[in-house]
């Protein structure tokens, strides 16, 4: 995929700063905004060099979308740092603003060109929650934008799922979700859309899920697939404990496949599963050797 930042003339950012544009081009001869010239000698300024700037003076972009970034920008200055696709920026830079529209825009474009709407949903939605992070790090953003932009992600990653093609009464089934004591619903929404447009029946129970209740649905769903996704961990014991619980009452014909941030290498020899993933894709390969399903 072409990385390419977008880069805007002096003028440019000075609409978007409101700033004139020789106070700009004075920045850019100074070193203050790192500047590239084009072969005719003219002044470009990547979205890159710009956010330097902005976070070495404090300052934010009075008019962003005089750069065709979203409206409404973070209420604390400063962008949300990530990944350099411009597509990216402008997804979590959008995310954090709450322009729901500008995501959706972008996430369909991509799935409109042909794309996996999983790869691009975790491409797009993991990226800007990492920037989330960090940003929040930094103060740099709020309490508000950081549920927010969870609340668009869920919107969107079911809007994916919701049009996707019908699937057969013959598909096999996968549930899963994140266990007691983890709240992060991204994750397994990703998860579940993965596996849904891999063929599979795929049914995500949510987060913060009881032990008892997850063997209550496997007794319900009758899977031939279980995922289990583990953002956060408050007490390792209980959780390995909770955790081979779960993985004893599952039968020896179910895979139980494991992934998540906090299933960390000193975590996982203490657990009993059939396989970690690192991510989506592997799962997806994984699950297509458990259990072959037509095509995408
Ligand atoms: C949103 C968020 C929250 C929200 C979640 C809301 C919700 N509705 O989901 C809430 C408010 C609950 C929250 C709470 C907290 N959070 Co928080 N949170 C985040 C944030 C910004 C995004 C998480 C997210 O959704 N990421 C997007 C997903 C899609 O990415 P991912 O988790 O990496 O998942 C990918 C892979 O791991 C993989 N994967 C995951 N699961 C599985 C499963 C399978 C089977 C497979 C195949 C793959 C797979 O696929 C995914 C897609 O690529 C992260 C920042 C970050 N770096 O992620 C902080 C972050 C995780 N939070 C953090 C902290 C500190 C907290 C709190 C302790 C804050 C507090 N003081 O209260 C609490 C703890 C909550 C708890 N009980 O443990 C820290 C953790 C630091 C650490 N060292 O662990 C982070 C990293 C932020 C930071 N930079 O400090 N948080």
């Amino acid at each position: 995929m072409p990385v390419q930042q977008p880069q805007y003339s002096p003028k440019q950012v000075a609409a978007a700063l409101s700033a004139s544009e020789s106070s700009v081009k004075r920045w850019c001869d100074q070193g203050a905004i790192p500047t590239i010239r084009t072969v005719g000698g003219h002044r470009k300024i990547t979205l890159d060099g710009l956010q330097e700037f902005l976070r070495k003076t404090s300052r934010g972009l009075e008019s962003p979308q005089a750069l065709g970034l979203p409206s409404q920008q973070p209420r604390r200055n400063g962008l949300v740092p990530g990944g350099e696709d411009p597509d990216q920026q402008l997804f979590r830079n959008a995310l954090a603003g709450g322009d729901e529209d500008t995501c959706r825009r972008v996430i369909w474009k991509r799935v409109r060109a042909g794309e996996i709407r999983s790869d691009v949903a975790g491409y797009l939605v993991t990226d800007a929650m990492h920037g989330f992070g960090q940003a929040w790090d930094c103060d740099q953003l709020d309490a508000y934008q950081e549920r927010r932009g969870c609340d668009i992600c869920i919107r969107l990653i079911n809007e994916l799922r919701g049009d996707l093609e019908p699937i057969p009464d013959d598909a096999p089934v996968a549930i899963g979700g994140a266990p007691e004591g983890d709240p992060y619903q991204l994750p397994t929404a990703l998860v579940e859309l993965s596996l849904r447009e891999a063929g599979w029946n795929a049914v995500s129970l949510g987060s913060n899920l009881p032990t008892d209740s997850f063997l209550q649905a496997i007794v319900d769903y009758q899977p031939q697939l279980v995922w289990l996704s583990v953002s956060t961990i408050s007490d390792v014991s209980a959780f390995i404990v909770e955790e081979n619980r779960l993985a004893e009452h599952i039968n020896d014909d179910i895979s139980l496949l494991v992934g998540g941030r906090a299933l960390s290498p000193e975590v996982r020899p203490q657990l009993r599963y059939t396989a970690h993933c690192n991510g989506l894709r592997n799962l997806v390969d994984l699950a297509s050797m458990i259990r072959p399903v037509g095509g995408l």
